[in-house]
This record gives C-alpha cells, structure tokens and sequence, in this order.
C-alpha cells in the first residue's frame, strides 16, 4: 500500500483539494498518511495563493480513524495510545482548526472513529446523502478522540453525544444534518461539484477576515461574553485594517461585486 501516495494534492485556482487515498483500508490513518497530511496542510498554509483546502476521502469511504492493523492483537506488547495522539493526531487537530483559511469537509462515505473527528473538525461539512458517521471507540474499547469528546457534545448536546459515543451506533448523513453535526447533506452525485463551488466561494472571500471570524467563533467555544466581546473588538480591529474591508465597502458603495486579493497589504 505504500507503494501510492496516501493523500494526493490537487491545486485548483485559489484553493486546494487533499484526498486521503489508502481507499483498501477505506483511508484509515497511518503513519504515512499523518506525516503526508501534515506536509500538505503545512504547505498549503504556507502559500498565499491558497485561500480555502477541501479535504475528501478516495473510493468509498473518507476515512475509517486509526488503521488497526497497524495496532497489536492478542498477547504482543501493548502500545502507548497516548503517545499516538501526542504525535499525530493532536497536532493535526491544532493545524486544522488554526488554518488561515477555511476548511470544507467532502464526506464521501464513512467516516468512523477519528476520522469522524478529523471530518468535523473542518468549518464546512458538506456529506454525501449515502456518508455515515461512527463513533466507533467504544467498539474498540477506547475514548473519542482527536477532539471528540470536546466536539461532540457542543455541536450535538450532552444527550446525544453520550448516546453516540457510548453506543457506537450509525448515524445518517440526514440525521447528521438534522442534529447540527454538519452543515449539509447532498446528493452523492453532486458533493464534489458542490464542495467545489463552495471553496471557489470562499476562496475568492475576504481571506484575513475569513480567518478572523473562525478564530472568533473557536474562541466563543470556551469564552464567556466579556472576553468575547474583547476579542470581538480586537479581531475587528485587525479586519478593519485589511485592505479587503476597504474593497468590501468601496464595492458596496459602487454597487458593483468586491473583488478581494485576501491579502495584508
Ligand atoms: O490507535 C491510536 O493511535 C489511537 C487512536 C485511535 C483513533 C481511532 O480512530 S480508533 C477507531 C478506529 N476505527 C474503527 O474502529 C473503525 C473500524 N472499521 C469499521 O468499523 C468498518 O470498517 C466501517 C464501519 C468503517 C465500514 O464497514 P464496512 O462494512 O463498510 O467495510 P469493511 O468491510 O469493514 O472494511 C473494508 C476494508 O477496510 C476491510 O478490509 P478487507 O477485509 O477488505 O481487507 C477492513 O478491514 C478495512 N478497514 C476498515 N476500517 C479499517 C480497516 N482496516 C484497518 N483499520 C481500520 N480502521
């Protein structure tokens, strides 16, 4: 399996499309596939042609979390679960959600474990009418994890979150939407095209601003209002610096459609 790259990196104009591609383990993590998609988030990150990343899985499936034949069956020694998640999957986490730009989720299929977590941790969750997503630990016998017990309950209430992760139980794309765990269910036949128009979207947006508003909203996790409306004025202060804002109201004023450069200066 090594033999094919584990993601594949498609530069479109103004963003970038990153495909996790092990679709025989249904694009299960391994270390290979850590270390490719950090580099590429990494890069993309670095570029300041990239302004919005949309991430999907090849073949059936986004991603199946942890790849378990990587891990020990029956009477081997016993691995540091820990030091997986200090290495590969909370940094991940911490790039995903740190990302200058926006980040859209294609789920094309399932995605169970940590690869449910990796999928809502992106801004925009676009799924498949077909996807699925698993809590699938407790099955295992271990904890959500790449943030899901933080996410889960927040996007979906206390009740659900500990029927979902104690119970290991599918949950629908329809259903997925209908509790606020994603944004939006489409026709599998129209979730690439739709994903796509959606990052050409917001690649074409107020980039700094873009930023801006998920570092607000990230923040409002753990806030109370004061602090809030502190960090409202700072980061409003910093939007109001950029040169997009200035496009944004001179556009506005003209009656004409901005056209935004997403840069400092
Ligand atoms: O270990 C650490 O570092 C700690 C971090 C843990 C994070 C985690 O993510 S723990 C949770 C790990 N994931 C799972 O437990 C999910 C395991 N997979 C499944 O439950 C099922 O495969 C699915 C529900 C996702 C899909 O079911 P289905 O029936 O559509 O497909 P399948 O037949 O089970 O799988 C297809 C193939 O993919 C199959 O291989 P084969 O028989 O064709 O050679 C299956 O073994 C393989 N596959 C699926 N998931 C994984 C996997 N191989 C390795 N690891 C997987 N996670």
């Amino acid at each position: 399996m090594s033999d094919e790259a584990s993601i594949i990196v498609d530069r479109r104009a103004g963003f970038r499309i990153i495909t996790l591609n092990r679709p025989q383990r249904l694009n299960a993590f391994n270390e290979e596939m850590h270390v490719a998609l950090r580099a590429a988030l990494d890069d993309a990150d670095a570029d300041v042609a990239c302004r919005a990343l949309l991430l999907t899985g090849a073949g059936r499936a986004f991603c199946a979390g942890q790849d378990l034949s990587d891990r020990v069956h029956g009477k081997g020694p016993r691995r540091d679960l820990g030091q997986s998640l200090d290495r590969f999957y909370n940094p991940l986490v911490r790039k995903l959600r740190t990302l200058r730009f926006p980040v859209v989720a294609a789920v094309n299929g399932v995605a169970a474990g940590a690869g449910a977590s990796v999928a809502l941790h992106c801004d925009i969750v676009l799924a498949a009418q077909s996807a699925k997503f698993i809590q699938a630990f407790a099955k295992i016998g271990v904890v959500p994890d790449a943030g899901g017990t933080w996410l889960l309950p927040r996007l979906i209430g206390m009740a659900r979150a500990r029927g979902l992760a104690l119970l290991g139980e599918t949950l629908s794309a329809e259903t997925a939407q209908a509790w606020g765990l994603i944004w939006k269910a489409v026709d599998d036949d129209r979730l690439m095209a739709e994903a796509g128009e959606m990052c050409a979207q917001l690649a074409a947006g107020p980039t700094i601003g873009l930023g801006l508003i998920k570092r607000a909203l990230d923040a409002a996790e753990t806030n109370d209002l004061d602090r809030q409306l502190d960090l409202e004025r700072d980061l409003q202060r910093e939007a109001g610096f950029t040169p997009d804002y200035a496009e944004g109201v001179t556009a506005f004023m003209e009656k004409r459609a901005p056209r935004f450069t997403g840069r400092r200066e």
